[in-house]
């Protein structure tokens, strides 16, 4: 019945070009849905005794790789952010690289601004390649529109646009190819490898001499090209790198690299069921995180396409649109392609290369006096005594971007901050200074405003706290 409607939705399609592009992306989804349906049925789950943790020659230290200074290799090198997605999480229309982060940038914005530094420093032209989705295109288009007289070359493509699917009848919700976008999504990350392929852009790449992809989140401004691993690729023949880092409390929306079965294997937390959460989000049996910054080799993922082996763990998303309609919409991660490419592995790399804005938690941190920016990239305050980062905890009210916002007359100094928590109706004033533990709590009714340059060392702080100033 699937099939049916799919064909009826092609069909409708006259332009017989635009016809062929769609039937490509039908059929891909159409596998996809028709490996959801056997797993459904054979209710195949990962069997949780066979995950272990990955054996030592499957991931490799950063720091027993050794140094390389020669830009030899930038040449052959395509760098590509990952920018289908929305930043609904954290309240915002639009694509989440069109958040400002600093500096009045965007993510967008900085991510340029890396590749132009790599580019005037080693006198090279690595193109700069984003990965849109029908969503976040417009706008992204409208922010790089300003760097058409630059020198820098930015390529877009679109990333592959699937039908969602009832969730009773199991049929595809769109009645027409066209129209009503909410019965639409992107498949997620995954949809790289078919959707560089389907678009032209793998292609383009080979023939002007490209050989391997450097790919990371829109949202990591760590993930800054790295001469090292470029030449790791190389000597180690790997056609696909994934960069791991040290799990921390914070990290939880994401994977984790495991050993199933002798095969390396991306664990993605979605694919957890919730008897075995407590077990991922702990960081004893997983002491690894995926910073999803991947070295892909151009020419296997072409070998990988072509011979339609692709088959990435579904990850099943239930969403509830409108009118209680219940739909779910089939989604791949781009780090469980690991398992196809010849000689992958993980290297373990230091924390600077995975500083990840999920929420406004996050937010807080890229924004404050921890991090300078150089040339698009945070680096991290020396002061800081250790080179971590504080455990920051915000609050519902501080959910949204536009909230966070009118919430902090300027971001507090937090470079002796070890773990703050807040909850409640708070406002904190200019140059609040934040050290060790610090606890705010204003109850419901209640609100605290944190005065202007207080200093709030290992204290708790809850109530109702009004206009008081000098309280500390
Ligand atoms: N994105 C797309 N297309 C999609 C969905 C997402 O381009 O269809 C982009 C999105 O814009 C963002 C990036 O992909 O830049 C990552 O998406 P996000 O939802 O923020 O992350 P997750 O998919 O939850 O997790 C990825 C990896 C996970 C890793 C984590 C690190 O799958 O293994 O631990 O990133 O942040």
């Amino acid at each position: 019945a699937m099939r049916t409607e799919l064909n009826k939705l092609t069909n409708a399609i006259l332009d017989v070009k635009a016809r062929k592009a769609f039937q490509t992306e039908m059929d891909n989804f159409y596998m996809l849905f028709t490996r959801y349906l056997t797993e459904k049925a054979k209710g195949t789950k990962l069997d949780w005794d066979k995950v272990n943790e990955p054996s030592p020659e499957q991931i490799i230290n950063y720091s027993n790789l050794p140094r390389c200074e020669n830009p030899q290799h930038l040449n052959k090198l395509a760098v590509l952010k990952l920018n289908g997605g929305l930043g609904t999480t954290m309240g915002c229309i639009g694509p989440k690289s069109a958040i400002e982060v600093r500096d009045g940038m965007t993510f967008l914005d900085l991510s340029v601004r890396q590749i132009e530094y790599l580019n005037n420093k080693y006198n090279v032209s690595v193109p700069f390649i984003l990965m849109n989705s029908f969503n976040t295109d417009e706008d992204t288009m409208r922010i790089i529109q300003k760097y058409g007289s630059h020198k820098i070359n930015i390529l877009t493509f679109n990333q592959s646009r699937y039908p969602r699917i009832n969730k009773e009848s199991l049929l595809p919700m769109p009645r027409t190819p066209v129209g009503d976008i909410s019965q639409w999504y992107p498949p997620g990350h995954g949809d790289l490898f078919e959707s560089m392929s389907n678009s032209g852009i793998l292609d383009r790449l080979i023939a002007d001499g490209k050989e391997y992809l450097f790919v990371s989140n829109v949202d990591n401004l760590g993930a800054v090209v790295d001469l090292n691993i470029l030449q790791h690729m190389v000597d180690s023949d790997a056609e696909f790198v994934m960069e791991v880092t040290d799990k921390t409390k914070a990290d939880i929306k994401g994977g984790t690299l495991i050993d199933y079965e002798g095969t390396v294997r991306l664990l993605e937390v979605a694919q957890v069921s919730p008897e075995h959460m407590e077990d991922f989000k702990s960081i004893k049996k997983f002491k690894i995180f995926n910073t999803n910054n991947l070295w892909i080799n151009l020419k296997a993922i072409k070998r990988v396409t072509e011979e339609k082996e692709l088959n990435l763990d579904v990850i099943v998303n239930t969403k509830t649109l409108e009118h209680d309609k219940k739909v779910i919409q089939l989604e791949t991660a781009v780090g469980a392609g690991i398992k196809h490419f010849k000689n992958a592995h993980g290297v373990n790399v230091p924390r600077s290369r995975f500083l990840p804005v999920k929420s406004t938690s996050d937010l807080f941190l890229v924004t404050s006096d921890l991090y300078s920016l150089h040339h698009g990239e945070l680096v991290m305050n020396p002061k800081r005594l250790f080179q971590t980062v504080p455990l920051v905890k915000l609050g519902d009210e501080f959910k949204k971007v536009s909230n966070f916002m009118s919430r902090f007359q300027s971001p507090p100094y937090i470079i002796e901050l070890d773990h703050l928590t807040v909850t409640g109706d708070v406002t904190f004033g200019a140059g609040v200074q934040l050290k060790g533990t610090v606890i705010i709590v204003a109850t419901t009714g209640s609100r605290i405003d944190i005065p202007p340059n207080s200093l709030l060392e290992n204290k708790v702080v809850s109530g109702n706290l009004r206009l008081v100033t000098n309280f500390f």
